[in-house]
């Protein structure tokens, strides 16, 4: 077991944005325990602020905080007890996104999705119980990210900013994350970390309990935490301000790997892709090409943009470096846009198609081809090195993990031509990027690779995918 708490022979986080948990576990269920995926990360699941705004239902009402009960629109405790246990079983772990920086903002109504009701001009959350004593007073507002200072102790966009120097603080929170622990969560997503001071969010995970063995973990077992720090470069608060408390979000594989993939930066560079590129080190990174924020606020790869955004994730998949997440989406026009739902607020189920992609508005990337299969792809390579590199000095690379898989990616007008090294044993390949392997027949393109390691590869410069990936235990001759 490594430190995320996944199965030995799994790699790979999925964002369900905004499911439901029942959704989640028929999920892991029919999909993603099949395909290989390691784990689930959820929306919060603590009481939230109901908004309404434009005749919807914002998604950004998750993170304004009612309460650690545990309703939302996602469901109720025995929907989280359901989902855990479903997905435990067949081996897929839950991390729950919490919210514990600060509560809601100032708002005209205040009743949340488990019918509580706050004082917000008062500081006043009953049903946690919070008061003004545990918030930073007096209340000042997040301006200067060069002030370390007014970053962790002022309110982020108005939200009202707890303060977690106080003992209660910190207990209510313990209580929180230790109630999911023993609904059989694997670990936490913690919300606005760097928001929070270090300490503070020190003295809260030492007091967390080991995972219940009740869902299969190993006595003594460490929740995963990974932290949200956003981080760019020239910015008072650093990843490594956290690093020796948890992992931390690596938001540059997303705004590097964009340039790249879009043609901006030439692929060779990334022969020294990892630290080499000024990211967290390797062990204690999250990587992820967008998330739910990203997609909407910043100029990144998304699921609108699919060719260079496929080709993203799979380098982000294919390479070593970090612990890997898929963002799975609804599809969105306007940014505030919540997840679809029908004439009384309730959040609709994705439906799914007879070719594995969903509809009732939901994008699902998890389930495209060219994800899943790269997401196996890590599993089956784990534990390997970059080897074999090869690039023609601009757009054009390969490399092999071990003598496990080999990846091609060509980003360029031109089409690749090569004989290339690709470290695998003898046999016939079905890439599992223009295909897969159904029965015993490649609907894919088929790479056969000789008895000294080379295959003739050919990836022409302008079909549907910038690459094709080779594994084993994806042979097929037909
Ligand atoms: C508005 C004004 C403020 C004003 C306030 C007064 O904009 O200037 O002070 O009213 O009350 C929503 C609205 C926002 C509104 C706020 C309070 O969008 O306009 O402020 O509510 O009513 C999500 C959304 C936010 C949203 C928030 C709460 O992204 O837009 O705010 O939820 O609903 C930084 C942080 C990082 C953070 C990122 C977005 O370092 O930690 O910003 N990311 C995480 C989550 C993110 C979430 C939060 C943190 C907050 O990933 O989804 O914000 O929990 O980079
Ligand atoms: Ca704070």
């Amino acid at each position: 077991h490594d430190r995320t708490n996944m199965l030995p022979d799994r790699t790979t986080i999925v964002h369900l944005f905004e499911w439901k948990w029942r959704d989640i576990a028929d999920e892991c269920e029919r999909f993603l325990a099949p395909k290989g995926y390691g784990g689930v990360q959820i929306s919060p699941p603590s009481e939230n602020l109901i908004i309404h705004k434009d005749g919807g239902r914002p998604w950004y009402e998750r993170y304004q905080v009612m309460s650690y009960k545990l309703k939302t629109r996602s469901g109720d405790e025995e929907d989280f007890l359901n989902m855990t246990k479903r997905c435990n079983q067949v081996g897929v772990r839950v991390y729950a996104d919490v919210v514990v920086n600060h509560m809601t903002g100032d708002h005209p109504t205040n009743v949340g999705t488990g019918g509580s009701t706050a004082d917000f001009k008062n500081y006043d959350y009953p049903a946690v119980p919070y008061s003004r004593e545990h918030f930073h007073n007096p209340a000042c507002q997040i301006n200067d990210y060069n002030n370390a200072a007014e970053v962790r102790s002022c309110n982020l966009v108005g939200l009202k900013d707890l303060d977690h120097s106080k003992s209660y603080v910190r207990m209510k929170i313990v209580e929180f994350f230790n109630k999911l622990i023993s609904l059989g969560v694997a670990g936490f997503r913690v919300d606005a970390a760097k928001h929070m001071w270090p300490n503070d969010l020190g003295e809260i995970y030492k007091k967390l309990n080991d995972l219940n063995t009740n869902f299969g973990f190993a006595p003594n077992t460490r929740p995963y935490i990974y932290q949200e720090v956003i981080y760019y470069g020239f910015e008072a608060i650093t990843p490594s301000d956290y690093t020796s408390l948890g992992d931390v979000t690596e938001f540059k594989v997303g705004s590097e790997l964009k340039s790249v993939f879009r043609g901006r930066n030439a692929l060779k560079w990334l022969v020294s892709w990892g630290e080499q590129w000024a990211l967290s080190p390797s062990d204690k990174a999250l990587a992820f090409i967008d998330n739910h924020d990203t997609q909407r606020d910043h100029d990144v790869l998304t699921y609108k943009e699919s060719r260079p955004y496929k080709a993203a994730i799979a380098f982000m998949l294919a390479h070593p470096y970090g612990v890997t997440r898929v963002m799975s989406s609804f599809f969105f026009d306007n940014k505030e846009q919540g997840p679809p739902m029908d004439s009384n607020e309730n959040i609709v189920s994705p439906s799914i198609n007879e070719d594995d992609t969903c509809g009732n508005g939901w994008a699902c990337e998890h389930r495209w081809r060219q994800i899943y299969q790269m997401a196996a792809f890590r599993n089956a390579v784990r534990g390997t090195d970059v080897d074999q590199w090869w690039d023609n000095g601009h757009n054009q690379i390969a490399f092999s993990r071990g003598d496990k898989g080999f990846i091609v990616f060509n980003v360029e007008g031109q089409d690749l031509e090569q004989k290339l090294q690709t470290g695998l044993p003898a046999g016939d390949y079905c890439d599992v990027i223009s295909g897969k392997v159904n029965g015993d027949k490649c609907t894919g393109l088929k790479v056969t690779v000789d008895d000294k390691g080379f295959a003739n590869i050919h990836l022409p410069g302008h079909v549907e995918d910038m690459h094709l990936a080779i594994h084993v235990g994806k042979e097929s001759s037909l």
